[in-house]
C-alpha cells in the first residue's frame, strides 16, 4: 500500500465506526442512591452523650473513627459527582469515539491533532471547537499549537483550554500539557481523562519516557484506560555538502536539514520504551506498538512529495495502527467507557481494591475500626492478653 493510501484508509474507517451506546443509567442511579443514602446516614450519626460522660476516653475514639467515616463518605459523594459531570461532556459527543491525547507539556499534543486534521481528504469536513472556561463549547479554526519562541503569558492563557474536533465519528480531544507552568491546566487535563474512550500519549525523543510521565501512564493504567504510547519529535537538522564538499548555505548561513532520527536511534528508543512500561502496565491498558513518529518530516515528505522522508517519518504507520484501532476496538471501547469508570470509582475510590490505596477507602475505614477495638479493648481490660500485646 502506498503511503498516502495507509493516511487515507484511516479517515475511511472513521465513516464506518458505529457506535454503540449502552445504557448504563440506571446502574448508575442505583449507584448514586447508594452513595448518597449512605452520606446523608452517616453525616447524622453522633455519639451517645451517656457514654461521653461515661468513658470519655472510649467516647474520644468513636469520634476520631466516626470523623474518618465521615470525611470518606462526603469524598465518595465528591467524587461520584465528578463522574456525573463529566458524562454531561460525554453526552455532549455520545455519538463520537473520543480520542485524547494526554501527555507532557510541549509533547507535540497539538502538532499531531492539526497534522490528522489538516491532512483528511479534501471533501471531509472537521469541525474545530473548544470548551471555554465556563465549560462551553466554542467553535475555533485549528488547534492552538504554542511555538518556543512566542511562549509568552498569552499564550499561557490559551493552554488552559480543552480544544479538539469532530471528524466523521470521531473526536479528538486536545489537552494542555501536564507539568505545565499553570497547575490547573495538567488538573483539567486529569479530569477529562475519564471521558475518554481511547488514550494517544506521546512522549519527546529529546528525553523519552522521564520519571513523571511514568507515574502519569501508572494511573492511566489504574483506571482502565487503553493506551497508544509514542514516542514524537523523532527528527533532528543536519548539514549537508554540495557537489564540492562544501557545506550548503543559505543567506551566508550554513542550512540546515530536518531529516528523521536514524533507524537505530528510533529502534533503541522505543526498546527503552517498551521496557519501561512493560514493568507497569498490569492491566493490558497498552493497544498497539510503539512507535516514533516526526509530524514535521511527514509534513516536508507530503509538501516535497519526498516519499521516503514520509516513510520514515513513520507516520503511515502510526496511522495504521490508529485505523486497526479505530476498525477493531471503537465500539467495544465507546460501550466500555462508562463501565470502566464506574467500575474504576467502585475499586478505587471507594473500596481501596488496589495497591496503595487513598485513605478514604473502606480498605483502610476497615484497618481503623479493627484498630478502635483493639484500643477499646486495652481501655477496658488494661492486662488482657491484646493489650500486652498492642
Ligand atoms: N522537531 C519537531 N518539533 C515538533 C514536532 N511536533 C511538534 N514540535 C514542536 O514542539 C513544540 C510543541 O508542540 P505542540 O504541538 O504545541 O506541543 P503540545 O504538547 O501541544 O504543547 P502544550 O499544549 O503546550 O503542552 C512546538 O514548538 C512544535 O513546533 C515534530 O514532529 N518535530
Ligand atoms: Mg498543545
Amino acid at each position: 500500500m502506498k503511503h498516502s493510501n495507509k493516511i487515507e484508509a484511516f479517515y475511511n474507517a472513521l465513516k464506518d465506526i458505529s457506535i454503540v451506546n449502552n445504557d448504563l443509567q440506571d446502574k448508575r442511579n442505583l449507584l448514586k442512591k447508594y452513595v448518597y443514602d449512605y452520606n446523608k446516614n452517616i453525616q447524622t450519626i453522633q455519639i451517645d452523650e451517656t457514654l461521653r460522660k461515661q468513658n470519655r476516653e472510649i467516647a474520644e475514639l468513636l469520634d476520631l473513627t466516626l470523623n474518618t467515616l465521615k470525611e470518606s463518605s462526603k469524598k465518595w459523594v465528591e467524587n461520584f459527582d465528578n463522574i456525573l459531570e463529566k458524562e454531561k461532556f460525554r453526552s455532549d459527543l455520545e455519538n463520537y469515539f473520543i480520542i485524547i491525547i494526554f501527555g507532557k507539556v510541549k509533547a507535540g499534543k497539538s502538532s499531531l491533532g492539526n497534522f490528522i486534521a489538516q491532512n483528511r481528504p479534501k471533501n471531509e469536513k472537521v469541525e474545530f471547537f473548544k470548551y471555554d472556561e465556563a465549560g462551553q463549547e466554542k467553535t475555533i479554526q485549528k488547534l492552538e499549537e504554542i511555538d518556543d519562541d512566542s511562549f509568552d503569558t498569552n499564550n499561557l492563557e490559551c493552554t488552559v483550554e480543552i480544544q479538539g474536533f469532530k471528524l466523521n465519528a470521531m473526536a479528538w480531544i486536545d489537552t494542555p500539557g501536564l507539568g505545565s507552568m499553570v497547575e490547573e491546566n495538567g488538573e483539567l487535563a486529569r479530569e477529562y481523562i475519564q471521558s475518554a474512550d481511547y488514550i494517544i500519549y506521546p512522549t519527546s525523543s529529546d528525553s523519552p519516557l522521564q520519571a513523571d510521565e511514568i507515574k502519569q501512564l501508572k494511573k492511566l493504567f489504574k483506571q482502565n484506560k487503553k493506551v497508544t504510547i509514542c514516542i514524537t519529535k523523532s527528527d533532528k537538522h543536519e548539514r549537508r555538502k554540495d557537489a564540492n564538499g562544501k557545506y550548503i548555505k543559505e543567506n551566508g548561513k550554513i542550512a540546515t536539514f530536518l531529516v528523521n532520527k536514524s533507524l537505530d536511534n528510533r529502534t533503541q528508543q522505543e526498546n527503552y520504551v517498551k521496557e519501561e512500561i512493560e514493568k507497569v502496565n498490569k492491566n493490558q491498558s497498552l493497544l498497539g506498538d510503539i512507535v516514533s513518529i516526526s509530524t514535521h518530516t511527514a509534513k516536508l515528505g507530503l509538501e516535497n512529495r519526498d516519499e521516503k522522508l514520509l516513510l520514515d517519518s513513520n507516520i503511515p504507520k502510526f496511522y495504521e495502527l490508529i485505523t486497526e484501532i479505530v476498525k477493531e476496538k471503537a465500539s467495544k471501547l465507546k460501550s466500555e467507557t462508562p463501565y470502566n469508570g464506574l467500575k474504576s470509582f467502585i475499586d478505587n475510590d471507594v473500596l481501596g481494591a488496589t495497591a496503595n490505596p487513598n485513605p478514604l477507602t473502606i480498605k483502610i475505614i476497615k484497618e481503623k475500626i479493627d484498630d478502635l477495638d483493639n484500643n477499646i479493648v486495652t481501655i477496658q481490660h488494661p492486662t488482657s492478653p491484646k493489650a500486652l500485646i498492642g
